[in-house]
This record gives C-alpha cells, sequence and structure tokens, in this order.
C-alpha cells in the first residue's frame, strides 16, 4: 500500500482524541497519517550544539513522527531568518519589512539540504510525499539530488505574491527553479496559482501545455488550487463539550446588554490588527448611539518573539488599545479587551458562538480559517456575521460575509454598523451558504483532493545527478 510522508518545519501531532492543544491543520495530517499508514518528519522543535541528523522516532497518537534536531545558527538564519524575516514579509507584500541577508539564504539552504539527509533513508519506492510551506521550498530539489524519484507535491498555506512584488526576492529565479522538481505544486487559490504561472511565463519563457501544466526549466510540473478547509466535524464535535459551553455562557455573560465582536489571531502584522482597531476605533466615534452596546474582543496569541518587526507591532498594539479604551471607557465599560493568550481549541469555539460579529481583516492571508471556523461555531437559528478583507484567501469562497477593504477605517466602521443592525433573516440567509461551504470543502476534502492529484501525476520524473 502506498505511504504518505508528511513533511513540515514543525511536527505537532495530537496526542489523541480530546488533545485539544493543537490546530486543525495537525489534526487532518494527523488523521491522513493514520489512514495511510504514514510518516510526519520535520524539526522536533529541539537546538543541538552541533547537527547530528540523528532521528527521534515516536508514536504519537497513532502517527510516527520523525524529527530532527537543528543547530542555534539554523534557527537563526533558516526559521528566524529566511522564512520568518524574508519570505513570510515579502509574500505578504511587506517588502518594507522584509531583510535580505546571504546568511540567512545559506542557512535555508543548509537546513533543507539537512532534512533531505535525513530523511531520504526513510523513504521507500511507492511512498508519496506532501511537502508543507515557504520553510521547505528547496526540499524536494535536495531530494532529487540524493535520488529520490518519487512523487512529490508542495502546499504553499500562505500568498503567491504578484510578479512584481516578487522579484524583488534575490535569486527568485533560483528558488522558482528548485519548484520544478516536484510534481504537484499547490496553492491556496485560483489568483495565487495563477500569479505564480505569470512568473514562470514572463521570467523563464515558461509554457502551458494545457491546463494546470507548465513547463518551464526542462520539467513540467502539474499546478492547481486546493482551498484548505478546517475539521468541521471535529468542530462540530468541539462546540458540544463542557469547555465550550462554558466559554461560551462566560462570554454571553459579561456582554449582557451588549453585542460582543471577536477577533482571533496571531500576533502578526499580516494580519491587520493595527487597521482593524483602527476601524473600530472609527465606528465608536461616528457611532455614539451604538457606543455602549459593544465589545470588541480580539484575542492575539504573541507569536515569533524573537523577529523585531512582531515586537514593534506588539508595542504599537498595546498603545493602540489604550488609547481607544483611554477615549471612550466608562466607569462600568471598556470597548476593547485585548489578550495576548493561548487559548484551548474548545475555548475558542465557544468564544466565536458567543459573538455577534466575527471581524477577519487580514492585509494579506494565504487563507484564514479564523473566518471559517467563526462560521462554523454560529447558532443556525440566530448566526452572528462575518466581516472578512478582501485581501484573504477565505474571500474566494465566503462571498456572503461581509467583503472589506481592512486598509479603509472607513470600510471598517460600515461593515460594523451595517453586521450590527443586520435583520435575523439576512444572517440566517448569508450564514446558511457560508456555513454549507465551510462544512463541503473541509479539510478532509482539501487533503484528499490534494493527495489524489498527487497519487494520479503521470509518472515519477528520473532523479538529478548530484
Ligand atoms: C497559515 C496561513 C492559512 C489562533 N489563536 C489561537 C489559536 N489560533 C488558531 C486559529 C486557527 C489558526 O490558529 C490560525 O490559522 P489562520 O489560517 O488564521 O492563520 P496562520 O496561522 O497565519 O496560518 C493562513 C493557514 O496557514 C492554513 O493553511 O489559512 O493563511 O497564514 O486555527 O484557531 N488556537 C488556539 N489558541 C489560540 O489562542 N488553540
Amino acid at each position: 500500500m502506498t505511504r504518505l510522508i508528511v513533511v513540515s518545519n514543525r511536527v505537532n501531532p495530537p496526542s489523541g482524541e480530546g488533545d485539544e492543544s493543537v490546530g486543525g491543520l495537525a489534526m487532518a495530517l494527523a488523521a491522513a497519517l493514520r489512514e495511510y499508514s504514514g510518516l510526519w518528519f520535520g524539526w522536533s522543535g529541539r537546538t543541538t550544539p552541533e547537527f547530528t541528523g540523528q532521528l527521534n522516532i515516536e508514536k504519537v497518537g497513532g502517527v510516527t513522527a520523525a524529527t530532527v534536531d537543528l543547530e542555534e545558527a539554523d534557527l537563526d538564519e533558516y526559521y528566524n531568518g529566511y522564512a520568518n524575516k524574508t519570505l513570510w514579509p515579502l509574500f505578504h507584500y511587506r517588502n518594507d519589512l522584509a531583510l535580505f541577508d546571504r546568511s540567512y539564504g545559506e542557512g535555508y539552504r543548509r537546513v533543507n539540504a539537512r532534512f533531505a539527509d535525513t530523511l531520504a533513508p526513510l523513504i521507500e519506492p511507492d511512498d508519496l510525499i506532501w511537502i508543507h510551506d515557504y520553510h521547505l521550498i528547496p526540499l524536494a530539489r535536495e531530494l532529487r539530488k540524493r535520488g529520490i524519484k518519487n512523487r512529490i507535491g508542495f502546499f504553499l498555506h500562505i500568498p503567491w505574491p504578484a510578479h512584481q512584488v516578487f522579484i524583488n526576492l534575490p535569486r527568485h529565479r533560483e528558488l522558482v527553479e528548485s519548484m520544478f522538481d516536484y510534481d504537484l505544486l499547490g496553492f491556496q487559490t485560483a489568483d495565487f496559482q495563477h500569479a505564480f504561472e505569470e512568473y514562470v511565463v514572463a521570467e523563464a519563457s515558461g509554457v502551458q501545455p494545457g491546463p494546470g501544466r507548465l513547463k518551464a526549466f526542462g520539467q513540467t510540473v502539474q499546478t492547481g488550487a486546493f482551498p484548505i478547509g478546517i475539521d468541521a466535524e471535529d468542530f462540530a464535535r468541539l462546540l458540544k463539550n463542557a469547555k465550550a459551553r462554558r466559554m461560551r455562557d462566560l462570554m454571553t455573560a459579561c456582554t449582557v446588554f451588549r453585542h460582543l465582536i471577536v477577533g482571533v489571531d496571531r500576533l502578526d502584522y499580516s494580519k491587520g490588527l493595527e487597521e482593524r482597531f483602527l476601524g473600530f476605533e472609527r465606528f465608536l466615534t461616528e457611532n455614539p448611539d451604538m457606543r455602549r452596546e459593544v465589545l470588541m474582543l480580539q484575542i492575539a496569541p504573541v507569536s515569533r518573539e524573537s523577529v523585531e518587526a512582531y515586537q514593534q507591532i506588539r508595542e504599537r498594539l498595546d498603545s493602540l488599545s489604550g488609547r481607544i479604551n483611554g477615549a471612550f471607557a466608562d466607569v462600568d465599560w471598556a470597548p476593547v479587551r485585548y489578550v495576548n493568550k493561548n487559548y484551548r481549541r474548545d475555548e475558542l469555539a465557544g468564544i466565536y458562538g458567543a459573538a455577534r460579529v466575527g471581524l477577519v481583516t487580514p492585509l494579506r492571508d494565504g487563507m484564514n480559517l479564523v473566518a471559517k471556523e467563526y462560521v462554523a461555531s454560529q447558532n443556525p437559528d440566530d448566526p452572528g456575521v462575518l466581516i472578512l478583507s478582501r485581501f484573504a484567501g477565505a474571500a474566494r469562497q465566503m462571498k456572503d460575509a461581509l467583503l472589506i477593504n481592512p486598509n479603509s477605517a472607513e470600510e471598517v466602521a460600515d461593515a460594523l454598523r451595517r453586521a450590527l443592525a443586520m435583520d435575523k433573516a439576512e444572517r440566517v440567509r448569508r450564514w446558511t451558504t457560508l456555513f454549507d461551504t465551510v462544512q463541503r470543502e473541509d479539510v478532509t476534502a482539501w487533503r484528499d483532493a490534494f493527495v489524489q492529484a498527487l497519487a494520479g501525476v503521470r509518472q515519477a520524473r528520473p532523479a538529478l545527478a548530484s
């Protein structure tokens, strides 16, 4: 039987049923691995003074996890450096924050080569290999150099930027050339897929022999859009558990006579948190009659704290939330509740369920799962309203949300007003179509579509000479 090997930077399988600490994606990958009796390979999350390639193999919740420790310099250059200071900002259109440093590029190549050295001996001839995200773009090339001929697919969780943005990356052509060692390249949306194809046609004389086929650098790859979803079934289960119900009741109790507006995001500059706060401030300014009727809860667990741009955005948000509360709060009410804590998934489900508005306003986002989680958590008889940035990949599928430009405080304020005034019939109508999409195009559908497309790639390619 074909085995599936999943490779991602971090490996975090859930420890079993009822483990609500890991995200939906980890749950879905773990389920796929159990089905295909596969292997999950990546970084252990630990450092070692000197890289040895020693594998830690564990069976966690029915999934075999094979991890490797990395050196401190690997983390600085590959993870914090090239992945999070170069590719992440650039792919999210923040060229102003992107740092280009030769040592980052070298660290990135070195870690991908180290992953390939460690993984290659574990691969059997019929295995399907599925590599995830921007940390590991050149991994197929490194595996091919080591004689691996298996079908290898890549899925990019973040946006693929427009041609003129992407070419800000030094050695952009080399990175794209390495992607032609994959058999299948998956993007979140057709827009990102087309942006990639456009680059290849313009910069590498690529040709498109048929739909979803792209030829350049002497190789042909298949490309496709595979919008990721949430584990809708698991979310329905979560909503019924005691922790979720308790949290929902608690939030309802703290917002008596008020509407809760909720945002949940990693504290990241791509998520448009400052713009969201400014939009909310404008709403309060323009609607004095509605001021005491709302409470905005923003959950934003800190992430990538060692990267300076993340420290800066944290400071700006601290000050902005303080400013808004200072200007509008009263003895018994403050408009913004801004929390940097991490919550369990079931608690989050309860919070979403109590919120009349889900405010999801990233400036750029590959997909955005929070938008889908919010919809999945609503009471069908009295659902809330989703306000969604048109720059999230999710906007392509979720057209019945109130779609807005997150850079415009006016649009955010107007959408809040509209959402809060929306009658129940319209809320139910919009939510019904959104929920249908969230359920149908869920994480299992995503995973199966990708794995089937990969398994169906016409033939494995010859290995490269090293
Ligand atoms: C990348 C792409 C793409 C948030 N706070 C807590 C918590 N979360 C969970 C949410 C959600 C997940 O984190 C965030 O997913 P997003 O999709 O919104 O964003 P990224 O982390 O940037 O993910 C994105 C995604 O990959 C998948 O392809 O959609 O575009 O950027 O599930 O619920 N989870 C818990 N506690 C928290 O406090 N447990």
